[in-house]
């Protein structure tokens, strides 16, 4: 039988492998060279490079796990429609919010439609909305958005459009020519336009409209004085596609669609995004209890309405299909400047390392963009003979209000006491990146995942357009991976005999992201000091032994540049990303380094932050002209200007030194420390500029420039050699 996805292993692995052996040896070198030469002045600072160098060696030799051999994957939905016709699995579809202004509902509700508008039958799909705010107002636009998805729907499915999402498909799409559809599109547009204005402007004010809150049931839950932290369970069934009734302006069944927030009491711990999912589980389990769970965040858009089809590509896959837990999609984003001045594009990681990690038995989940398995995500372990019943699912309904109340008593905080869920079923509590713990503990079950990277990208969403996000946002995913490694999930333990072992260096990549800190941090503060001071720590220039030292640094940057050309960024994206990948060893993975030490000894607790998803004016325009927003003090651009001040002033005084000491001996000693300084000086241009030239509101505050002077003075006076 013909197969329903194709795998295929990327070419030019030879070439490749050789490369990376030429790599390894040359590390080898380096080290051995490192082991070998320790010099009696400045014992301690060589062996602190040797430190450093063994740590970055040993990460090298992790990451190419993702690269050895990667493979790609492509789906065939035509011949899913030629077998299967539209007798095809129900799907529910869930999306969390959490705070309705960070996350305005106007931006949440273009994603519900364009999910809602998936090319699906739609009395097989559900979309549920989780909203921890449990906010009136992200309430009152989900039930704007139910009537007017009664437009949309028809809209779309009359003239294909794409994307499905009404707010990026006004966006981008120009006036059609014919004169019927031009009304219709102009009519849709003035109803979209105007709900928007209509939900925006109860954001603002703060309140639903008296008349509607007063004339539709759902309201009433909020009578009580509910806020965010402090109510009971909401479950609103807006949309009952059970219900012959509930159809749109043309007599078309519509999707069903769910607003659900859990109770919430201050003496109960919510568990975040986590408890979120798993109530969404217990509640849609007794709504529409579909075998396969799709989930996204709430700000990424389907961008693709045939994506649910190409999933199921791989879940009804007659040879392989059985082994699926769960389809990965990646994450992209819509709101990308040119040269990714933050370095947030991940084409890195969606192009070459969750395709390498698919060989190994799959990518990891990422919490977005994912189509589960039910049985799966709910604990069960992989055997050969479970046969998924892909006809289950709710096809009749004991009435609205019994399906309401009995949901309700699903989504209590005291639900979980004493019961597996937040440990073997459903999502994992007690972690920052609850996502990445629960896809190890599926794979360790002996399930597989699949990466589909599809040309056309399936999800979009809007990426950090600040300095401050972007800082934020790492800190969270590698501190939470770092606190996975460190407990008993650690991929080597937990995944021993259960995974194979790349498949456990593969999740160790992000596992050991913070501890770079580290290195990084004594790499680009040590060899400078010593330039200015008058220690060599790296081989003269005549000696064989600089050999390995260059060899290593410039075929490893040339293969990096390399590796983000082909994902698609431009040159100068890949120099953008060299710098944010310094900053974000030295804040992010820093601070994610000691806030899992200071867990590990007991002195804080876990905490969940939302990105925010909204700038203003003035700082969406310097995103725009790619100019690094700063703005505040905050302790990490003081790290981020320390840093950059040192190497100005090493490089400055040590090449003065250099050069009044008229002996040519010198410059030979001091070749590659001039060369590193250098280079972390000409990286850090921006730096100086938002330190010292530049006058906007985005410049990097006087006193955080006047702190990080102060350190750079401490640095120079303490005899560190
Ligand atoms: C989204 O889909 C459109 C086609 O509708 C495509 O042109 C565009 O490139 C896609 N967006 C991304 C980010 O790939
Ligand atoms: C939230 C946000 O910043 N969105 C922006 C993403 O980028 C597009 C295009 O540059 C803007 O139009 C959005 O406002």
């Amino acid at each position: 039988m013909e197969r329903l996805f194709a795998t295929e292993k990327l070419g030019g692995r030879a070439l490749y492998k050789l490369h990376a052996t030429t790599l390894f040896v040359g590390i080898c070198l380096v080290l051995c060279y490192r082991a070998t030469h320790v010099p009696a002045a400045g014992r301690a600072a060589w062996l602190g490079m040797l430190a450093a160098e063994l740590w970055f060696g040993f990460y090298w030799v992790i990451t190419q796990s993702a690269r050895w051999c990667p493979s790609r994957r492509c789906a065939f939905k035509d011949r899913l429609a030629a077998r299967y016709g539209e007798r095809l699995p129900c799907v529910d579809i869930f999306v969390c919010t959490a705070d309705p202004q960070s996350e305005p509902p106007s931006l949440v509700m273009a994603t519900v439609l364009s999910l809602m508008a998936y090319n699906y039958p739609p009395e097989k799909l559900n979309v549920y909305l989780s909203d921890d705010g449990g906010s009136i107002l992200t309430f009152y636009a989900l039930w704007e958005t139910s009537a007017f998805a009664k437009h949309w729907l028809p809209f779309c499915r009359r003239y294909k459009i794409e994307p499905r999402s009404p707010a990026a498909y006004f966006a981008q799409s120009d006036k059609p020519s014919d004169p019927r559809a031009l009304e219709e599109w102009s009519f849709v547009k003035g109803l979209y336009e105007e709900m928007t204005e209509r939900i925006d402007s109860a954001v603002r004010s703060g309140k639903v409209p008296e008349q509607i809150r007063v004339n539709h049931k759902g309201f009433s839950e909020w009578n009580t004085g509910a806020n965010s932290k402090d109510h009971q369970p909401i479950v609103q069934i807006l949309i009952d596609g059970k219900d012959r009734d509930a159809v749109d302006n043309e007599g078309n069944v519509l999707p069903t669609l769910v607003y659900m927030a859990r109770e919430k009491r201050p003496q109960y711990h919510h568990n975040f995004k986590a408890g979120a999912m798993n109530a969404l589980i217990r509640v849609s389990s007794v709504i529409s209890n579909s075998p396969i769970i799709m989930n996204v965040d709430c700000d990424m858009y389907s961008n693709n309405s045939d994506s649910i089809r190409e999933a199921l590509c791989f879940f009804l896959d007659e040879e392989t299909g059985h082994k699926i837990a769960f389809v990965q999609y990646p994450q992209n984003y819509n709101n990308m400047t040119k040269n990714n001045i933050y370095g947030n594009s991940l084409n890195v990681i969606n192009k070459v390392e969750m395709g390498g990690m698919d060989t190994w038995g799959g990518p990891l989940y990422i919490g977005t963009g994912c189509f589960h398995r039910r049985e799966a995500l709910c604990g069960r372990t992989f055997t050969k003979d479970y046969k998924e019943d892909w006809d289950r699912g709710i096809k009749t309904q004991q009435g609205i209000d019994l399906t309401e109340e009995k949901a309700k008593s699903l989504a209590t905080c005291t639900y979980e006491l004493n019961t597996q869920w937040g440990n073997e079923i459903g999502l994992k509590y007690g972690c920052p990146v609850e996502d990445v713990i629960t896809g190890l503990a599926i794979h360790c079950r002996g399930w597989n995942s699949v990466y589909n990277d599809p040309p056309r990208a399936a999800f979009v969403g809007v990426a950090p357009t600040t300095m401050a996000q972007t800082i934020l946002q790492h800190k969270r995913w590698s501190e939470g991976n770092f606190s996975i490694f460190l407990s008993k999930y650690c991929p080597f333990l937990f995944g021993h005999g259960k995974t194979r072992l790349p498949h456990q260096m593969g999740y160790s990549i992000y596992g050991l992201w913070a501890p770079n800190s580290l290195p990084t941090l004594y790499y680009v503060v040590i060899p400078s000091l010593g330039l200015l001071k008058g220690t060599p720590l790296f081989p003269e220039i005549m000696s064989p032994w600089i050999t390995p030292f260059i060899y290593v640094s410039v075929v490893e940057n040339i293969y990096s540049l390399y590796e983000a050309l082909t994902s698609g960024d431009t040159l100068k994206g890949w120099w953008n990303g060299q710098r944010m990948w310094m900053v974000k060893r030295i804040t992010s993975y820093l601070y994610g380094v000691i806030d899992n030490i200071r867990k590990l000894l007991g002195l804080s607790k876990m905490g969940f932050v939302v990105s925010p998803k909204v700038s203003d004016e003035d700082e969406s325009k310097r995103y725009e002209q790619e100019i690094m927003e700063f703005g505040t003090s905050s302790p990490e651009y003081v790290i981020i200007a320390t840093i950059a001040l040192l190497n100005l002033v090493c490089l400055v005084g040590g090449l003065c030194r250099i050069l009044t000491s008229g002996q040519n001996m010198q410059l030979n000693g001091f070749f590659l420390q001039v060369v590193l300084c250098g280079l972390l000086v000409i990286i850090n241009i921006p730096i100086y500029e938002a330190m010292f030239l530049r006058k906007d509101r985005g410049r990097i505050p006087f006193s955080v420039t006047l702190a990080s002077l102060g350190f750079v003075m401490l640095a120079l006076f303490v005899p560190i050699f």
